[in-house]
């Protein structure tokens, strides 16, 4: 107020200005007044007011918690979006796997109807193993059974083909042969040239008698008795060598003591023909092949195939 062109003032104006002045002072001095008396009558208010306000405080501190509270809520809501998400698929894994498991169950239950299966099975190799020692004693029983069946079976073969052989002799001997060491010998009843009675023989399956033994010689002028009777010795070719009808080995040396002194004589040179004459060792005589006599047939004995 103090500065610029000075004014015009005029005294009653100055006075004026004063006067409020005064006024104004006064009055701050009464608001003082008041307002130091309304604290002193206001301050237990201001107390209460004070609580108030840190209440206030308080609030606005949670309202602010709650705010970021607020904030991080929206923030984590993306997450908890991919966590339901995160948690779909391991539902789903889960379910895989249950049936998974479902499937592994079923597998080990079918596993174990094998097993069991299987362990039976196992149970009666057990059992057979068992029984093997006695099927092994059984079995070395029954070959040895079978050892004597086969013994038994042999003999009975045996027996068999014994009794196929004495039929065969019985057979023959009722047609009229006579068995001697393994030959028969067949005396006929009626005469015959030479030729014709080795006809008759070869129809009967054998040849007028070869005579290769002592023993042999001695049973058919026996059984001859001094009747006359053809063997099957005759003499071949132009040389004249004397040889068995039956094709047996003639031994010149041995049958030198079965002829009778003074033969073979080969009369008139027409004896090509042997027969036997005399009960003796000493029977054989050389004879004209055209001669009916008796006649011996040989016949060796072949054991049948057994029936
Ligand atoms: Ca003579």
């Amino acid at each position: 107020e103090g500065y610029g062109p000075p004014p015009k003032t005029r005294p009653s104006l100055v006075l004026g200005r004063l006067l409020t002045v005064r006024a104004a002072v006064i009055f701050l001095m009464l608001v003082l007044v008041a307002s130091v008396l309304l604290q002193a009558i206001l301050y237990p208010w201001f107390g209460t007011v004070s609580d108030v306000k840190t209440n206030a405080q308080l609030l606005k501190g949670r309202v602010d918690n709650i705010s970021t509270l607020s904030s991080e809520i929206k923030r984590n809501r993306g997450g908890v979006a991919a966590a339901g998400i995160q948690v779909q698929m391991v539902s789903a894994s889960l379910d895989r796997m249950r049936s998974q498991i479902r499937r592994l169950e079923t597998s080990v239950k079918e596993a174990n109807a094998r097993l069991q299966v299987l362990t039976s099975s196992w149970e009666e190799v057990d059992k057979f193993n068992a029984q093997i020692p006695e099927l092994k004693r059984d079995l070395d029983k029954a070959s040895a059974l079978n050892a004597k069946v086969r013994g038994l079976q042999r003999r009975l073969e045996n027996v068999s083909q014994l009794f196929q052989q004495q039929n065969d002799i019985l057979q023959m001997v009722s047609q009229g042969w006579k068995y001697f060491r393994g030959n028969f010998y067949y005396f006929s009843q009626v005469t015959r040239t030479w030729y014709s009675a080795q006809q008759f023989c070869l129809s009967r399956d054998s040849h007028l008698t070869s005579v290769t033994s002592e023993s042999e010689q001695e049973l058919l002028y026996r059984t001859a008795g001094g009747l006359l009777y053809w063997i099957g010795l005759s003499k071949a070719g132009s040389e004249g060598y004397w040889y068995w009808v039956d094709d047996s080995l003639f031994n010149k040396v041995q049958s030198v003591k079965f002829w009778i002194p003074g033969e073979p004589n080969n009369t008139g040179n027409n004896e090509h023909c042997a027969d036997i004459k005399m009960s003796s060792l000493q029977s054989r005589n050389d004879a004209s092949c055209d001669n009916e006599f008796l006649f011996i047939c040989k016949r060796p004995y072949m054991p049948s195939e057994p029936c």
